[in-house]
């Protein structure tokens, strides 16, 4: 069964890949999962059929026949455990690739969501300026380990997994700031997964979505 998934019909990052629908995108395009996608206007997230879905109101979404799910880490890993390709056979690797998973979004995303916060809505405040250069130095903290720990090797643990994709979409999030080139192991290693071709492919199916969007104005 094709799965359906959520996106912005008009994604605010201007075709960047920085909205969630992303990772999911790439998920299925790395194990080659055919899919569609609903667009939704910011109003029609709000409205009752898509709160079904999403409690919160959010994109992105994954239906497959009478499942629905929310939240794009637990959409990743449903996809990476269905499917082979993203997680390890052995018992323990695959836990470690969960593992990392989490770290993405447990560890390492957190402090950067504080920075779009610090900047688009709190940047007119009078203590904004104090409070940026905090939130930087939140968001370096977990990188320097997460650097040394990636070392000269290309993906956190062995084959490229669930853990190194949500690891760079998060990262990603990151370079418009410019801390990501502070860490070059790290810039590397989100360049490789660019390179990808599933990654390629998820990223033009969310950029035709906004071309497209801008052609009819
Ligand atoms: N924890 C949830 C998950 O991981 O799925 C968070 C989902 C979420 O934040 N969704 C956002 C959303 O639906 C889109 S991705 N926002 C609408 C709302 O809350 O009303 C976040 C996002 C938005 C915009 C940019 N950007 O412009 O660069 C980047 C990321």
């Amino acid at each position: 069964m094709t799965p359906t998934i959520t996106a912005f019909e008009r994604s605010p990052d201007s075709g960047r890949g920085l909205a969630r629908d992303m990772r999911v995108r790439w998920a299925l395009e790395e194990v080659g999962q055919p899919y569609n996608v609903r667009l939704l206007s910011f109003k029609a997230m709000k409205e009752p059929a898509h709160l079904a879905l999403h409690p919160f109101g959010q994109i992105p979404t994954y239906e497959e026949g009478d499942l629905a799910l929310f939240e794009s880490g637990a959409i990743v890993f449903h996809i990476a455990d269905r499917h082979a390709g993203l997680l390890p056979e052995d018992a323990n690797a695959r836990a470690r690739a969960i593992t990392w998973m989490f770290a993405a979004i447990n560890t390492v995303e957190p402090p950067i969501l504080e920075l779009q916060t610090a900047k688009f809505l709190e940047g007119d405040k009078s203590w904004s300026a104090e409070r940026l250069p905090l939130v930087m130095e939140r968001i370096r903290k977990p990188l320097h380990p997460l650097s040394a720990r990636l070392g000269d090797a290309d993906w956190l643990d062995g084959e490229f997994s669930a853990g190194d994709l949500m690891m760079v979409a998060v990262l990603l999030r990151l370079r418009p700031s410019g801390i990501l080139d502070e860490f070059p192991k790290l810039s590397a290693y989100v360049v490789r997964g660019e390179a990808r071709p599933a990654y390629k492919r998820a990223f033009e199916a969310q950029l035709a979505v906004f071309t497209a969007a801008s052609a009819t104005g």
